[in-house]
């Protein structure tokens, strides 16, 4: 087929691809209805997708993975660098010799028979001077239907590339799905991608986790800018006025949930609403007026299924009820309709789970749906997608939020009192592990800005590109950190949650106004109960100020496990976050001692 582009830099890395992969067509992706419209009969009729009710779901489709191929795969992907401090203590590592010539054995031949189609993407708005370019070259279907929810593609996108030689070359190929020659390597010195024998989300959506996070830190980190794995969200005040916050959060702490937020019904009479930009990924640069602006570089959602429902995130069920990929969840034979977990409280009887056994919801002990199973959502479904989402300049951000699972350290909500003392906060960011069936307390693990799994070189280095961010910046966002999840003696969360969150994000937004004072403590600023609001919310003030107080205790044995977590980081750890940890250690000693004395 003929190429849809002379950009000779592309064509020379296809040809070198096809002679290595050996495939029997090469299809071009150009991203019209007609051919994706063909992809998508061509996968039903092999199998691959299977259409869903077109009534109830049109434009849905139904697609099930190998049984061992059903998430990310973090012992299995490398940064492959020249040296290997770049990749740094917290990122598996290969030289780029040895990975190359270990994917060339793997990819030799491995699309014969095949069809290699070719996808130029856009990460972000089409032209954006945010946005960056890509290919993924794959042998599966699946991936370029994913690939189009997910980012801009087609022709469009090789006409802003032009001549350019500035695009990530993304490889990837299903091989023989075989778990032990499964490897996802990234070359971020020459914007390159190679993931083969999977064919499931992360590992094969080459756009996302690959691309916007692991590459483009690194990229961010050479040229100026932060890629990190945080949602963006507007929030409107009864005047009209939408401020943006980014918020980054380890897995299992409602981070969709919050992107898509609902405010509690005093709010929304008054006209105050939340608009979502993005659910998982920001770009974020300086500009001339000193602040941080960003945009979400995807076009939808990769969504965790089970546990959505029309109570815990409504408008990400509405997103899903057309043009919608649904992977590994349960499929209704009776009406040709999607089922998984928490989806509502009537499981279909006749049904098939997530591995194509025949299975009861009513009666079977097992799961439907796999716990990892996923829609793919175009985000424009959204029913509250901001107006602004697809901005080519981004939005403006007044705050940056970290958060996490914590039952006592961290409270409700507190303020850094500084850039460099944020960026503490989040190199300390932790969740635990909800062991609450056996009683135990929660294992701590260390997620610096959510980002360990995702940082594409040395997390010391990630951590003093961030201080240089800040001070580059003439008025760089206020920093945040919130935890949803605090509990009491008995292990009951003493905060809702969900949509009565939205009390403290306007707290949040009124401290980026100087509209409301704080209490200095001893781990930065928190609120004063009282300018909580707590109207028409079952929250005692006994339990709000249990909220904010700071068991000292809990917070020391913290300080020991982050002092573990800055040895692994070793020498690059910046000067500035040792100086922040001393700061929080003495406070807290002092604290001890006085309550000793
Ligand atoms: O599978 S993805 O990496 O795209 C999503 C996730 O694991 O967070
Ligand atoms: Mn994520």
């Amino acid at each position: 087929m003929q190429s849809l582009t002379s950009n000779s830099n592309v064509l020379k890395w296809i040809d070198e691809v096809v002679s290595m992969t050996k495939p029997a067509n090469v299809v071009w992706i150009d991203g019209s209805d007609e051919q994706l419209s063909m992809l998508r009969e061509e996968a039903c009729s092999t199998g691959e997708l299977k259409a869903l009710n077109q009534e109830k779901y049109p434009g849905c489709y139904y697609h099930r993975s190998q049984k061992d191929d059903v998430a990310r795969m973090e012992d299995k992907t490398y940064i492959c660098t020249t040296d290997r401090n770049d990749a740094g203590p917290t990122n598996n590592w290969k030289s780029p010799k040895e990975a190359y010539e270990l994917g060339r054995q793997i990819f030799e031949n491995a699309m014969w028979g095949r069809t290699m189609y070719i996808i130029p993407y856009s990460m972000g708005p089409v032209g954006s001077p945010f946005s960056k370019i890509g290919f993924e070259v794959t042998d599966s279907i699946y991936v370029v239907l994913n690939m189009n929810i997910m980012t801009r593609i087609g022709k469009k996108v090789l006409d802003v590339l032009g001549d350019s030689n500035d695009f990530v070359r993304g490889l990837h190929g299903k091989c023989t799905l075989d778990i032990d020659k499964r490897f996802i390597f990234h070359f971020p010195e020459d914007n390159t991608i190679w993931s083969c024998n999977s064919a499931y989300g992360g590992n094969v959506l080459l756009g996302k986790k690959c691309f916007a996070l692991r590459i483009a830190s690194y990229q961010g980190w050479k040229q100026g800018w932060l890629a990190e794995h945080m949602l963006i969200l507007g929030i409107e005040n009864p005047q009209g006025e939408v401020k943006y916050v980014a918020a980054a959060f380890p897995s299992a702490c409602g981070k969709t949930n919050l992107a898509m937020l609902i405010p509690p019904e005093i709010y929304r009479k008054k006209g105050y609403r939340v608009w979502t930009v993005g659910d998982d990924i920001a770009w974020l640069k300086i500009k001339e007026d000193g602040r941080l602006w960003a945009i979400n570089p995807e076009a939808g959602f990769f969504g965790v299924a089970p546990g959505t429902n029309d109570k815990s995130n409504y408008n990400a069920m509405m997103s899903t009820k057309k043009d919608t990929i649904f992977t590994n969840v349960a499929y209704n034979l009776d009406d040709d309709t999607v089922w998984w977990e928490k989806f509502d409280s009537n499981p279909p009887e006749n049904a098939l789970d997530w591995q194509g056994n025949s299975w009861n919801g009513k009666t079977s002990a097992e799961k439907g749906a796999h716990p990892n199973s996923r829609f793919t959502a175009p985000a424009k479904n959204c029913p509250c997608i901001s107006g602004e989402w697809e901005s080519p300049e981004g939005v403006p951000i007044s705050a940056i939020i970290f958060g996490g699972r914590r039952a006592k350290t961290a409270p409700l909500v507190y303020q850094s009192r500084s850039w460099q003392h944020g960026v503490f906060v989040g190199s300390s960011l932790a969740s635990e592990t909800t062991a609450a069936a056996a009683g135990k307390v929660g294992v701590v693990r260390r997620d610096p800005m959510a980002m360990l799994p995702f940082c594409g070189y040395n997390m010391g280095e990630y951590f003093g590109h961030w201080l240089n961010m800040g001070k580059k910046a003439g008025n760089p966002p206020k920093i945040f950190h919130v935890n949803w999840f605090r509990t009491n003696d008995k292990g009951d969360f003493l905060w809702p949650g969900y949509g009565e969150n939205f009390r403290v994000l306007e707290w949040i937004i009124k401290r980026c106004e100087n509209g409301v004072g704080a209490e200095e403590s001893l781990i930065g600023f928190i609120p004063k109960a009282e300018d909580i609001n707590t109207e028409e919310l079952d929250v005692s003030e006994d339990v709000l100020r249990g909220l904010l107080t700071i068991d000292v205790e809990s917070w020391l044995e913290d300080i020991d496990s982050i002092g573990e977590f800055y040895n692994k980081i070793g020498d690059t750890l910046p000067e500035g976050l040792k100086e922040e940890l001393s700061i929080l250690n003495q406070n807290l000693t002092d604290a001890c001692e006085g309550s000793i004395a």
